[in-house]
């Protein structure tokens, strides 16, 4: 007899918790995580019709695209199977907020990833907007370790600006020379330099080679068949070798993630016969403005808006081309396909050369377009508490070259900075200031002093919490 009255107890205490559990749903909702296993290795690709080591992440480069919403916290466990090799993935764009340990910058945050060992990267993706990743350690970036994060907006949120696709593509330059003939080349004594990488890569993420659209046509005219590093490799059935496309529907409009992570290469990248419009920039959105081509220089990511209203019976190219020096790499290719076209049907035009390599007004003028978002802009601040002034040059330190910061050149010490900051191991690096400037009241750009007091360093600047620097 007391079942009944026991059944109603528990459904009202039910009823009592409802909001409690309604909150809890709430909340696993709002904090998502994201996980990603990957193993890194190197592993013959020809993604050039050029058969060499490239490092992957599960078998791919570029790597898998992180897909997460502002507020998820990303787990990637990266486990190096390089053997011969230490790792770092940096995660570019990400602020890591209270995560400094998961910032991937080898020597600084993290020692490296030793052969064979597994290390967890943990981060909060708080701000939606195109991000990249890419190797921190020595050259593997240059080597292939790198792909995209796309962070969404959370639910019911929605971006102040509209499209119907979202489609995203790194740029990159690629050299047929291994990273450690690279490395040995710009090491030595004389100095070796890399050259022109040879060829420039547009890949997206649905197709992994978006490029050398025409020597894939006609393998026999790839430049490098001669040597046998294309013989096996460049045939019609190597996906690695066909032509690339980017397909639309006529009338639709695309979000463009375009992301650059070249050694050496400015970029401009175009799409014949369609303006396209910057809505996003490394991250925050910005008051839109049309451009024809958009100058891309390594480390940025954009949102550019495209509409497909072109004649829709053809196919258009997208080129990227170099600028900032006179360029010797062909331009890079890839067809932006109107459906129901033949992906791989060829434009009747000529692919563009892109604008004069030494057109700065051009560029300039890009720089000087972008304006942040009404709605969105965080007020910097008017004054700075501290003002820091670096001039970067190029010096000699024992005969070889060297990148410097008011004469100081980096050399990582042997324990990361956040661990000797943590642990208090004062002898792990020096630690006296670098200097917070140089004479430029009497440095002349147009005749360069010999900076033959240039030094290998590993001292930091150490800023106040909370204080403004500029
Ligand atoms: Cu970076």
């Amino acid at each position: 007899m007391t079942e009944p009255a026991e059944s109603k107890g528990y459904f009202v205490r039910l009823l009592a918790l409802f909001p409690l559990i309604c909150l809890i749903n709430f909340s696993s909702v709002e904090a998502r995580t994201v996980y990603h296993k990957w193993e890194v290795k190197y592993e013959y690709k020809s993604p050039d019709c050029y058969k060499k080591l490239v490092i992957t992440i599960n078998g791919r480069s570029p790597g898998p695209t992180i897909f997460a919403q502002q507020g998820d916290t990303v787990f990637v466990e990266l486990k190096n199977s390089l053997w011969t090799e230490n790792v770092a993935v940096h995660w570019h764009g990400i602020r890591q907020l209270g995560t400094p340990w998961s910032d991937g910058a080898e020597g600084v945050t993290q020692c490296p990833i030793l052969p064979g060992e597994t290390f967890i990267y943990r981060f909060v993706v708080d701000r939606a907007g195109t991000y990249l990743y890419h190797g921190h350690y020595g050259m593997q970036r240059a080597a292939g370790l790198y792909g995209s994060i796309i962070v969404s907006l959370p639910e019911g949120v929605s971006e102040p600006f509209s499209y119907d696709y979202d489609q995203n593509i790194i740029l990159n330059d690629w050299y047929h020379a291994s990273t450690n003939e690279q490395a040995a080349g710009l090491s030595a004594i004389p100095f070796v330099f890399v050259g022109e990488p040879q060829v420039n890569s547009i890949k997206s993420k649905l197709i992994s080679a978006l490029i050398c659209l025409e020597l894939a046509i006609k393998c026999s005219t790839v430049p490098w068949a001669a040597d046998g590093s294309a013989a096996g490799v460049c045939n019609t059935t190597n996906l690695e070798c066909s032509p690339s496309s980017l397909t639309v529907v006529p009338g639709k409009t695309y979000r463009l993630r375009i992301g650059s992570l070249t050694s050496l290469s400015a970029l401009t990248f175009e799409i014949e016969g369609h303006d396209m419009t910057v809505v996003e920039a490394d991250g925050n959105y910005v008051e839109p403005f049309a451009i024809r081509n958009l100058y891309i220089y390594s480390g940025e990511t954009y949102s550019v808006l495209v509409k497909a209203d072109q004649e829709s019976s053809r196919n258009y190219w997208a080129t990227i081309n170099v600028v900032a020096r006179n360029p010797a790499t062909p331009t890079g290719l890839a067809i932006f396909n109107y459906y129901p076209n033949h992906p791989q049907k060829q434009p009747p035009t000529a692919p563009a050369t892109g604008p004069l390599w030494n057109d700065t007004a051009s560029r300039l003028a890009q720089s000087l377009a972008f304006r942040a978002r009404q709605g969105f802009i965080n007020k910097p601040p008017v004054t700075a508490d501290r003002v820091i002034v670096l001039l970067n040059t190029q010096n000699k330190i024992d005969g070889h070259f060297k990148w410097s910061l008011n004469n100081l050149s980096l050399i990582l010490p042997q324990t990361p900075y956040l661990v000797a900051l943590k642990e208090n191991l004062t002898g792990a690096f020096a630690q006296d200031p670098p200097p917070d400037g140089y004479d430029f009241a009497n440095y002349d750009i147009h005749s360069l002093a010999e900076n033959v007091n240039a030094t290998s360093s590993n001292r930091i600047y150490r800023l106040r919490f909370n204080s403004t620097v500029c």
